[in-house]
């Protein structure tokens, strides 16, 4: 069964998506996510321009050899581009396996290690009732773990906390802004570091020592700063703090660990097994967050995920937004057939998203599962998805007060 066609799909609908669509002799398609949040034209030109050509005409059930192939192949490996469409491919070699086989996909990854896979929802707010009404909104939807982030007095706007909700309303927070440039936001972090412990004093004593509670800190801090405030957490019994520092300085992570008995979960930005090498084997994270999206799919995911078992670290994959319905399914296959899964980020995508593509996976009590259909579960509507075409939209970016640059 040979690779015949294949097809690059962008499509916008409320924000942007990089659909791969494979085509094989039988008639057989696949879908795949190469979504890279405010890079999406990059990773389409890479797929259509450079990865299509090599395709057509491969045997489509060697789905390790075409993911080496494309990784050793170029010369140039990892990076955010070319893992993202390494992970497009996958995916669809996978949904086609899964198709032809009848199967869904975590049956072929070696079945079902547990009945539905945690997820975690997204409460924020600007104020201390604002975030409990948010808190409030995700229990009554049955999330039973919730990231908390909040407002910092003196900061305009915070990346990662959306408009303040009223009661009964839905998370609906779009981190790229469908704007030419980026939008800008400021920083402080001596006046973060100090807020932020009483709102997790405040949330514990609001709803009690049980609900499991994370928070991100999206790469702002230094090694020192990261082990602070992974203390000043200790009492609150978080079930990770996530991005503390930037990961690249893989060292740094040595400091906060030394220092806190926080759980830490670092990987977004990361996309090979070698971006894990020294915190996997010093044991300097909890978590792995890394998606099949960003990393080489669900073949180049499973690689990290086997070797973090080894430490018992375990997975926490990434699910906001700009990963597609597709890149969510291919996560909830692996979180239910994976040994060391530890809790799945949820953040639903809007309506007409899950019109574009439709889905069969569920979440109910707190719990995602991928659903039975064979292969991923996926349906991309293409008319649907012709009518939304692809909109400049970027990531903000993060300014201290002074004007300096900073992570975010
Ligand atoms: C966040 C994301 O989900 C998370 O933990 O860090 O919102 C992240 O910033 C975006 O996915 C970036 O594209
Ligand atoms: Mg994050």
């Amino acid at each position: 069964m040979k690779i015949e066609k294949v097809e690059v799909i962008l499509t916008s609908p409320g924000r942007n998506f990089v659909t791969l669509k494979l085509t094989t002799s039988d008639g057989v398609t696949g879908l795949g996510d190469g979504t890279l949040n405010g890079r999406e034209l990059a990773v389409a030109s890479y797929l259509a321009d450079h990865v299509g050509p090599l395709l057509v005409g491969r045997e489509a059930t060697n789905i390790e050899d075409t993911w080496q192939y494309l990784y050793r192949g170029p010369y140039w490996r990892r990076g955010p581009v070319t893992m993202a469409a390494i992970a497009a491919v996958d995916m669809a070699l996978w949904d086609i396996l899964g198709k032809v086989a009848g199967l869904p996909v975590y049956q072929l990854l070696g079945g079902r290690s547990r009945r539905g896979a945690l997820a975690y929802g997204h409460a924020s707010g600007t104020t201390l009732p604002a975030l409990f009404t948010a808190v409030h909104n995700l229990l009554d939807d049955g999330f039973k773990a919730i990231r908390i982030q909040a407002g910092v007095p003196g900061l305009a706007r915070v990346y990662g906390v959306g408009s303040d909700q009223v009661a009964g309303a839905r998370y609906d927070y779009e981190p790229a802004a469908r704007t030419s440039v980026p939008i800008q936001e400021d920083w402080d972090t001596a006046a973060y570091l100090r807020h932020i412990p009483g709102v997790f004093e405040a949330v514990r004593a609001e709803f009690g020592p049980e609900l499991t509670l994370l928070h991100d800190a999206h790469h702002r801090l230094t090694p020192n700063q990261g082990a602070q405030l992974g203390r000043s957490l200790e009492p609150f019994d978080l079930f990770w703090l996530e991005d503390c520092t930037p990961a690249e300085n893989q060292e740094g992570l040595r400091r906060v660990r030394s220092q806190t008995t926080t759980p830490l979960a670092i990987g977004e930005v990361l996309n090979s097994v070698f971006d894990y090498q020294h915190l996997i084997t010093e044991q300097l994270i909890d978590y792995v967050r890394s998606s099949p999206t960003h990393a080489g799919g669900i073949t180049g995911l499973r690689k990290i995920l086997d070797f973090a078992a080894i430490y018992q670290i375990k997975s926490g994959i990434h699910g906001p937004t700009d990963v597609s319905p597709v890149g969510m399914a291919a996560a909830l296959h692996l979180d239910i057939a994976i040994h060391n899964f530890g809790i799945q980020e949820l953040m639903v995508h809007n309506a007409r998203t899950l019109e574009v593509f439709r889905t069969s996976y569920t979440f109910a009590g707190g719990f995602l599962n991928p659903g039975e259909s064979p292969g991923l579960g996926v349906e991309l509507d293409e008319e649907a998805a012709g009518a939304f075409d692809y909109t400049p939209a970027y990531l903000p970016v993060n300014r201290l007060l002074d004007g300096t640059m900073h992570d975010w």
